[in-house]
């Protein structure tokens, strides 16, 4: 694994317990940690599992007991590490988005397509695919359940750098991570929206904003937190908050909305389907609750569906119903299908493909609101 902040750790205790949970045909081994500094990968190392460290990503890459490489850095490094192990015949697990610019994302599309010819599998980390609640809305679309599909409605709320004193950590910086909330969480609404429904935007018209241009300079960041202060400050480069509407292949319409300065929300994933037989709606804040709709039984109202039964995907390996999950389980879920799909030989979905489509849905985005929300073709 290469970085070990907030997604590090997620990811490793993903590899820690996998094994544990599922049935797997393959079990993985932590082989080596790798990260900048060698005092703090050590430690990060010892607490989260890892057998060794390295502090060049390229040594990991060359390692002869790594198998597979799991990205866990900030965007601007995705591209080169992945075409890197790709090329040595690893197999690939990048954090999303996939990657800080279209170009970027092309240039890993095209090496995963060329690495899976030769076996080696590929995929880009959103996680919120594998909450059970949401795989679940998938199959209800999947089985028509919903008719077909008119609106869709997705949100992602948090609130975390509403102060204007906190630190500018890496992700607000346009050269570490491409855009703001845009890609960060703009990318996880974009994806599991085209999840659920099956289908591609092809069009965008958008609004983005950033409210607090200037914070003070961070020593370091882990994870939505900010580490000290330099007392100098610094500009913000990428957007707080996007807004836009679009058009789905199919003619389904459209709004997302995606904002750190949404006060009192931490991590509300919204989203809402309406279809000419029903509708769905789930936020992440009640993950283990899905809400469904059946215009024929109009009276009956949107009733709520606890995903805990052990028919619900991924629930069964788990609890007794009524126990419910966490984010991090969402981890599991995501790192139980990718080693699945290594063993079995076949290529695991996210694919760096369908990365591809939501790095392309930002890049639209990000040109609609330069030209004053223009309507602009994915
Ligand atoms: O991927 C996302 C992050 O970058 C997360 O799921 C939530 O938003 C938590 O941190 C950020």
């Amino acid at each position: 694994m290469v970085g070990y902040a907030f997604m590090g750790r997620v990811h490793s205790q993903a590899w820690r317990s996998v094994a544990s949970v599922f049935d797997l045909p393959v079990r993985p081994v932590m082989a080596a940690l790798s990260g900048r500094s060698p005092g703090r990968t050590a430690e990060a190392a010892d607490k989260l599992g890892w057998a060794a460290v390295e502090t060049d990503w390229k040594r990991l890459v060359e390692r002869d007991d790594v198998q597979i490489v799991d990205i866990c850095t900030p965007g601007d490094s995705h591209a080169e590490i992945a075409i890197a192990a790709l090329a040595a015949g690893k197999h690939v697990l990048c954090e999303k988005p996939l990657a800080n610019t279209v170009a970027e994302a092309e240039a890993m599309a095209a090496a995963a397509k060329e690495a899976a010819a030769r076996g080696v599998r590929s995929m880009v980390a959103f996680n919120y695919r594998r909450v059970p609640a949401v795989a679940l809305a998938r199959r209800f679309v999947e089985e028509g359940r919903l008719g077909e599909i008119r609106h869709v409605r997705a949100q992602y709320l948090q609130d975390w750098i509403v102060d204007p004193e906190f630190p500018l950590v890496w992700r607000l910086q346009k050269d570490k991570a491409g855009s703001g909330a845009l890609g960060d969480i703009g990318a996880h609404i974009i994806d599991t929206a085209q999840f659920i429904v099956g289908r591609s935007l092809t069009g965008v018209s958008a609004l983005t904003e950033t409210f607090v241009k200037e914070r003070p300079l961070a020593e370091g960041s882990s994870g939505l937190a900010g580490e000290g202060g330099t007392g100098e400050m610094g500009e913000v480069t990428v957007d707080d908050a996007a807004l836009f509407i679009g058009r789905f292949e199919g003619g389904a319409l459209a709004s997302f909305e995606a904002t750190r300065f949404a006060t009192g929300r931490k991590n509300a994933l919204r989203i809402e389907i309406n279809g000419s037989a029903g509708s769905l709606s789930f936020d992440f804040e009640a993950m283990n609750e899905l809400w469904f709709y059946e215009a024929a039984e109009r009276d009956a109202g949107f009733r709520r569906i606890l995903v805990t039964e052990p028919d619900h995907p991924y629930v069964g390996a788990w609890w007794p119903p009524g126990h419910g999950l966490g984010y991090e389980h969402t981890f599991v879920h995501e790192t139980k299908d990718f080693l699945e799909a290594i063993a079995a030989g076949t290529d695991p979905a996210p694919s760096f493909e369908d990365g591809l489509r939501v790095q392309r849905v930002l890049a639209a985005v990000e040109e609609s609101a330069a030209a004053g929300s223009s309507w602009t073709s994915v």
